[in-house]
């Protein structure tokens, strides 16, 4: 996924280089910092030495050492002074400078802590903002699978001024959908139909596989994967500002062009639905072509109706807040 927001400690992310928030002195300290050194030992410590520090806003690069990347990139974040001196800038130019470096070294993953907002106070929900719109960016013109990894859920609550609105959402939807008014004990078991056209021929598995094939291949209507292509060309998209815009990565749009009968998990088909802006009947119809609905018995569902009821279709947006309520991102 080009940009996945998840909750770990940075020191176990498994990818090509880590983002260090560190201070000028490049030679460890509180936070994350001092996890990093601890995690990565006594080597990290010996080559920040020769590095002779590092500005804010600026970033430097080092071996992972015993740390399970191949790099640590080391940024040093404003300290946050209230907002108007300049902080905004100098964080962005951490991550700007951070992703050129990883862009540099070929690195293909990147994670990076919430620069600044620990001990240097920056408010949490402005540093998320900031790394967001940031990456967004680079995105677009750059392929890379980029992890924001967020340390302490507890601190970080969704700021947005909607919050409160898809809780209640949820709740409305969700609890309506779960309160069971159906007798106890009355459960029905329905009988299985299966009904296998006559035609086939069932002497020795190939042939039946092939008859089965030409079946499905006969009588399947317009297939997901067709469907996103008329759609995209409907919509006058490309390819790439389809698959940008829905946080899929280029490898996987092309499977699903490539293959008609393409199924795609659940978050990939609704991530293709909001980058294609469509509404919720359109929705509705593009998941039923992957086999999937939209019900009212899980919170995910219920999250992307909200969005799509109030035309909202960044996927950024969208997946801060299912992040915030412990469910899948949208993307691949
Ligand atoms: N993995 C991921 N995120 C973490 C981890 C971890 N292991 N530990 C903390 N965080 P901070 P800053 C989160 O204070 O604000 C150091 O002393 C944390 O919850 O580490 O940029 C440096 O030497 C927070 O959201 O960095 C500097 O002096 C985010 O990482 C100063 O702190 C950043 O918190 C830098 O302060």
């Amino acid at each position: 996924m080009p940009l996945n927001i998840i909750r770990n400690d940075i020191t176990k992310m498994k990818c090509d280089a880590i983002v260090n928030a560190a201070n000028s002195s490049l030679l460890g300290g509180g936070g994350v910092d001092g996890a990093i050194h601890r995690a990565a030992g006594k080597g990290l410590f010996l080559e920040c030495m020769k590095l002779h520090g590092c500005k804010t806003g600026q970033a430097k690069i080092t071996g992972g050492y015993d740390l399970p990347c191949k790099y640590i990139i080391h940024t040093v974040g404003p300290v946050w002074r209230g907002g108007s001196h300049g902080e905004k800038e100098l964080l962005q130019s951490c991550y700007r400078n951070s992703l050129a470096l990883a862009k540099e070294y070929n690195c293909e993953s990147v994670a990076f802590p919430l620069i600044s907002s620990g001990i240097y106070g920056y408010p949490k929900q402005q540093a998320f903002d900031v790394a967001v719109d940031v990456i967004k960016d680079f995105l677009t013109e750059n392929d890379m699978d980029i992890t924001l990894v967020i340390f302490d859920k507890a601190s970080f609550e969704l700021g947005k001024d909607y919050s409160d609105n898809i809780r209640e959402y949820i709740n409305q939807n969700y609890v309506d959908e779960h309160t069971d008014t159906s007798p106890r004990f009355s459960f029905a078991r329905k009988s299985a139909v299966c009904s296998i056209p006559q035609n086939i021929a069932c002497e020795d598995s190939v042939a039946f596989s092939d008859d089965l094939k030409a079946v499905i291949e006969n009588q399947i209507d317009e297939s997901f994967s067709e469907m996103l292509l008329r759609k995209i060309d409907e919509k006058g998209m490309t390819d790439v500002q389809c698959y940008k815009k829905a946080n899929i990565d280029r490898k996987l749009f092309s499977k699903i062009r490539s293959d008609r009968l393409y199924k795609p998990k659940k978050e990939t088909a609704i991530a293709f639905a909001i980058a294609l802006e469509l509404s919720l009947e359109e929705t509705k119809d593009m998941l039923m072509k992957a086999g999937f609905a939209l019900s009212h018995s899980n919170k995910f569902d219920i999250i992307i109706e909200f969005f799509i009821n109030k035309n909202i279709y960044d996927i950024y947006e969208i997946n801060e807040a299912l992040f915030s309520f412990d469910q899948k991102l949208l993307g691949a």
